[in-house]
């Protein structure tokens, strides 16, 4: 028998259990006040546009695993508590979540009390002197647990900032084989004002005619193959130019937009998914899911 002939005959059983969920109005757009899809057919994620019950019915039949990835490096693990804290609340209720989260200070993580199906493992790391090192190593690290680590652990990785707060549901519409959020900085601008890395010496060189958002580094993810070309990529580039003696404007974020401009996510979150209330609060926004904590920058990055 054929490969594909087997593959099927395991198909011969599949049940086909009731969805119980309140159908939703489908004669009429969800919204109209914002794009909810992008030229290449990716869905960008706003509430009142999806109903949970469906997704969350359609991945427990597969049983999701998920990952997510935080970096607390040097002082940046006082906000590791108030990150799973408020994940346990809000981040991927009822499903399978491991937290990865890398430090170079093991000790000062704090062991929190996580739901059942959850669970955290910590990752000692290098530690490196210049901050813009700090945050972009980031890439490099991830691309080598992905292959290491993630791919046996796994199917869905997402990889956040970790001086945040989750004040409302995250769950499983955030999951695609690619994935990337709006910058609420720069949502509804024209695309010569994005700030993307502008030298055509850089690896992140993107021309002012080109672009189709901007992108935030703080939240991205996808499927551990399509994360490791995102993170290889964006490592390599940044390694080409640091031969060079260049680094892009805004780091890894710089990196990761031109990365997505000829790699284009399958899906796409809306800001959100990545807020921070120095914004306001537009009427566009109908949830704020995942929040900066305010920092005291001085304190905090020296
Ligand atoms: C330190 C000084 C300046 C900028 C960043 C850091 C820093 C970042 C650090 O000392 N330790 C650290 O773990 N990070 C990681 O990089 C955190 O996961 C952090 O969320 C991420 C991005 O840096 P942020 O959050 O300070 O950048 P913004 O653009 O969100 O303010
Ligand atoms: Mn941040």
């Amino acid at each position: 028998m054929s490969q594909g002939a087997h593959a099927l005959d395991l198909l011969r059983d599949l049940k086909l259990p009731r969805i119980v969920y309140n159908h939703p109005d489908t004669g009429k757009p969800q919204r109209t006040d914002v794009l909810l899809l992008s030229p290449w057919l990716a869905p960008i994620v706003w509430n009142d546009t999806y109903n949970l019950d469906i997704l969350n019915a359609q991945l427990a039949q597969r049983k999701v695993r998920v990952g997510i990835t935080v970096f607390a490096i040097k002082k940046y693990t006082v906000f590791v508590s108030t990150f799973v804290d408020t994940a346990e609340k809000y981040f991927m209720v009822g499903h399978k979540v491991t937290y990865y989260v890398f430090t170079d200070r093991v000790s000062d993580i704090p062991m929190v009390e996580l739901a059942e199906g959850r669970q955290m493992v910590v990752l000692r790391v290098p530690t490196y002197q210049r901050w813009q090192d700090v945050t972009m190593r980031r890439m490099e690290m991830l691309r080598d647990y992905s292959r290491q680590r993630f791919i046996d652990e796994v199917d869905y990785l997402v990889c956040v900032d970790v001086d945040m707060r989750f004040s409302d549901e995250v769950g499983v519409e955030i999951l695609s084989d690619l994935f990337g959020t709006l910058h609420p900085g720069m949502y509804g601008l024209p695309r010569e004002s994005y700030t993307y890395e502008r030298s055509p010496q850089s690896e992140a060189y993107i021309p002012l005619d080109e672009g189709d958002f901007y992108y935030a580094g703080g939240f991205f993810g996808g499927n551990i193959e399509e994360v490791y070309k995102l993170t290889n990529f964006c490592h390599n580039a940044m390694m080409t130019d640091k031969a060079k003696n260049i680094e892009a404007i805004w780091h890894d974020e710089s990196y990761l937009n031109k990365f997505f401009l000829y790699h284009k996510p399958t899906k796409i979150l809306s800001p959100e998914y990545l807020w921070d209330d120095m914004f306001g609060t537009p009427a566009f926004l109908r949830r704020r899911r995942f929040l900066a904590v305010r920092k005291n920058h001085n304190e905090i990055r020296n």
